[in-house]
């Protein structure tokens, strides 16, 4: 027999040398998954990673790793400020008109159109939804969905599948959040996954977990500089119902007993959703963390309205914040599953709610209006490796543009009738130089709750302007000049060039999404 030469043990010891070095082998080509999870009603305002001083008192640090991670969107806003037009422009890419879906009020989005879920579907990927759904008829496209009804409860929840209804013991964030890791561990491992998962916190009537109850009893959040805001030269701003200190209910939103330690709720017109879902070791447990701060509001003078109103901003606050530190805690579980199955480096990871929301500004709580703060949509992703950690995007995206970006993040083609724009190449570090300079924006739920007149409008970076067509009342506003939009400026000497130019503008975005003469 040969004896083996030197240069032959060499070869064969570096090629054990390679294949034991060899790492597991990946699918040739991985799609990415999409982990989409949406709060609802949640401000920026309360999102540390923007910065805002509430946030800072109260801060975020799970949803916050998102960012860090990756990307802040810092000029994202919605297409229509309220829940089910808002989710229905997500899953279509389209305007308001154009998907059907234009009121919360309505007979039920259509499911037979095209949507996310179902593109994604048919282009091999697992589809599920979790949690809050709101957009009245049946899920289409899911592979798996379990829902809330309606608009939910806080606790012990009814959970919606195509079976049946059945009440889960427990919190609504934790049992979401419980839902959606059970959903990834029986998933099949070979295919992507699309999987949305819906919070139904920081929802009004903000009812925070148990171990919440007190957490931020001893902070004092700062009051928003127009908290009393007189409303001038804003007609719809002066006839909304949506003020902290006159339109709360003070049983069911601020949670106010009827006198200094009495156990029983002031005015609640919906306690079925309250004390109703509760068990009454629960109520008990709610008494013993809310009688001694309640009996302080005993202590103000009831003829200092300023005082009372003040009182009722900070009750507000603690209670929405508290909420929120279940669903920081929620996103934080997640993002460990993730790195823990290894499943972070191909999977986009999208941070947002349905629209923004006022935490006292203007006197409001609630959202529909195309002011800033309702209008604005907090949104964070991460995809590493993709995305750079700790970027921003401060071009005006929205969220009509989430559908055809996740596609193009999967390498799915974009429906040509989406109205939305792929903001991929912002995301992926590409060029942008034709990324659009203005937003169309329209909420048409009037009359209804809360009293917000309808209106449509446009915003650029800098000007905004705002139609109350029913009223025809117009507004123009600079925000470079005056951020928090207490000046109407339409009509001013001086403006008339920027409003005309404005409404070219307006027309002309009408005319690219096709908007049909009865909404313009
Ligand atoms: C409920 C709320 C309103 C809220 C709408 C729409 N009242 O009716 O305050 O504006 O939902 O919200 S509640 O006390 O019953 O919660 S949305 O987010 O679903 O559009
Ligand atoms: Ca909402």
């Amino acid at each position: 027999m040969m004896k083996p030469k030197l240069h032959h043990i060499y070869f064969f010891a570096i090629c054990i040398l390679l294949i034991s070095c060899e790492k597991p082998k990946k699918k040739e080509v991985e799609r990415p998954n999409i982990l989409y999870i949406m709060a609802d009603d949640h401000a920026v305002q309360a999102i540390s990673a923007y910065g805002h001083p509430i946030s800072k008192l109260a801060p975020t640090p799970n949803i916050d790793r998102i960012a860090k991670a990756g990307v802040l969107f810092t000029a994202n806003y919605c297409a229509n400020s309220i829940c089910g037009p808002s989710r229905a422009s997500i899953l279509t890419g389209k305007h308001s008109h154009a998907n059907g879906f234009m009121q919360n009020n309505n007979e039920g989005f259509d499911g037979s159109q095209a949507t996310l879920a179902k593109i994604f579907r048919e282009n091999g990927y697992q589809t599920s939804l979790i949690g809050k759904w709101h957009l009245v008829s049946e899920p289409t496209g899911f592979d798996h969905w379990q829902i809330l009804n309606d608009q939910g409860e806080y606790n012990n929840p009814d959970f919606v599948t195509s079976k049946d209804t059945v009440k889960i013991s427990g919190y609504v964030t934790d049992i979401i959040t419980e839902l959606t890791v059970d959903w990834l561990d029986q998933r099949d491992p070979e295919k992507p996954f699309f999987l949305m998962m819906q919070h139904k916190a920081p929802h009004r009537s903000w009812i925070p977990a148990e171990r919440h109850y007190n957490l931020y009893d001893d902070v004092e959040f700062p009051v928003p500089n127009n908290y009393f805001d007189d409303y001038e030269g804003r007609f719809a701003a002066a006839n909304q119902e949506m003020n902290v200190y006159r339109d709360m209910f003070e049983g069911h939103d601020l949670k106010l007993s009827i006198e200094r330690g009495v156990d029983s709720l002031r005015f609640d017109p919906w306690s079925h959703v309250f004390f109703g879902r509760m068990t009454p070791e629960e109520i008990e447990k709610f008494w013993d963390a809310y009688r001694e701060k309640n009996d302080a509001y005993f202590e103000i003078d009831p003829s200092d309205s300023v005082s009372i109103a003040e009182w009722k901003l900070q009750r507000y606050l603690q209670d929405y914040l508290a909420v929120i530190k279940a669903v920081d805690e929620s996103v934080g579980k997640i993002l460990d599953y993730l790195e823990e199955n290894d499943l972070v480096d191909n999977t986009l990871v999208v941070y947002t709610t349905d629209q923004g929301f006022y935490l006292g500004e203007h006197g409001w709580f609630d959202k529909r209006f195309m002011y800033e703060e309702s209008f604005i949509m907090p949104t964070l992703m991460q995809y590493p490796g993709k995305i750079e950690a700790g970027i921003s995007i401060p071009h005006l995206t929205q969220n009509i543009d989430f559908a055809p970006s996740f596609l193009d993040i999967c390498g799915i083609a974009i429906p040509g009738d989406m109205h939305g724009a792929s903001f991929k190449p912002l995301l992926f570090g590409g060029l942008a130089a034709d990324w659009r300079s203005s937003i169309y924006y329209h909420y048409y739920e009037f009359p209804g709750i809360h009293n917000v007149r309808a209106h449509y409008g446009v915003k650029e970076e800098r000007y905004k302007l705002i139609y109350f067509y029913k009223e025809d009342i117009w507004e123009l506003y600079d925000l470079q000049n005056d951020p928090t939009e207490m000046k109407n400026i339409y009509g001013n000497e001086g403006t008339e060039a920027i409003s005309e130019r404005l409404k070219t503008e307006l027309r002309k975005l009408q005319d690219q999404y096709a908007v049909p003469d009865e909404h313009r």
